[in-house]
């Protein structure tokens, strides 16, 4: 499995997994999403959003992408030890809550505001954590990936509407008291992990290049106060098989 560091997790809220996934498999995963980015027409059931400017429309975000496409999704996820990451952060009734790509299109790709995870969700999920996936380079070049190191530390931090962002509520890392965000630096295929109160954030992508990223999110499914729009059991997902 992924080197886990429990220590350092535990301080930090966020950990690097370096090599998460194998080329092949992130070859495959940006076929996949190239797909539908060119595609006329993406079914709804992606939820998809999209980045608009100067005539330009291309996919931000596709959700639900386990419950779309397990036979793609399960293997890949399976081959990259991600179940046994589940295992250790939350126990064997952990279960995937979301699935999703964040696709941040050359030149189109707008910003993530700071945020902690739980305070956007509308369920209360136990234990939650993500792992996200390079599928490109990350860096602040092509608008990055960033977190705020320790942020989980005190649990929710309540965020504000700010009028100039229009996807969700937001944090401001001076104003609450965070420390500065400092940007993940990803080759394709290298992951980090984070607790659901770890605030992280992007920039916009102002490069002529994609930078593209996936995260699956896993929670608790056996804590009594365990309520989800969709829960993918851990079980069902090993199920699936290595390919
Ligand atoms: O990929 C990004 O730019 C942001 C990812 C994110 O906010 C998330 O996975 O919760």
């Amino acid at each position: 499995m992924p080197n886990f560091d429990r220590d350092l997790y535990n301080r930090d809220g966020c950990q690097l997994l370096p090599g998460l996934l194998a080329e092949a498999d992130v070859s495959r995963a940006v076929a996949f999403f190239d797909g539908l980015d060119g595609a006329a027409e993406v079914p709804p059931s992606y939820e998809a959003e999209y980045d608009e400017a100067d005539g330009v429309r291309r996919l931000r975000k596709l959700r639900r992408l386990l419950w779309n496409d397990p036979q793609i999704w399960g293997p890949l996820l399976n081959r990259a030890g991600v179940p046994a990451l589940a295992r250790e952060v939350v126990g064997d009734d952990a279960a995937v809550v979301f699935h999703a790509a964040f696709l941040k299109p050359a030149l189109v790709g707008t910003e993530v505001a700071l945020h902690q995870d739980q305070a956007l969700w509308s369920y209360e999920y136990p234990k939650a954590f993500s792992v996200w996936c390079a599928l490109t380079e990350v860096s602040p070049a092509n608008g990055g990936l960033f977190g705020s190191r320790g942020s989980h530390s005190g649990g929710h931090v309540p965020h504000k509407d700010r009028p100039a962002y229009r996807w969700h509520d937001s944090l401001d890392a001076a104003e609450d008291g965070l420390e500065e965000p400092v940007q993940f630096q990803l080759a394709p295929g290298d992951g980090v992990m984070w607790d659901r109160y770890f605030a992280h954030g992007s920039a916009a992508n102002t490069s002529p290049h994609d930078r593209r990223g996936m995260v699956v999110v896993f929670a608790d499914a056996s804590a009594p106060e365990f309520r989800a729009k969709d829960s993918f059991p851990l079980a069902d997902l090993v199920a699936l098989g290595a390919g």
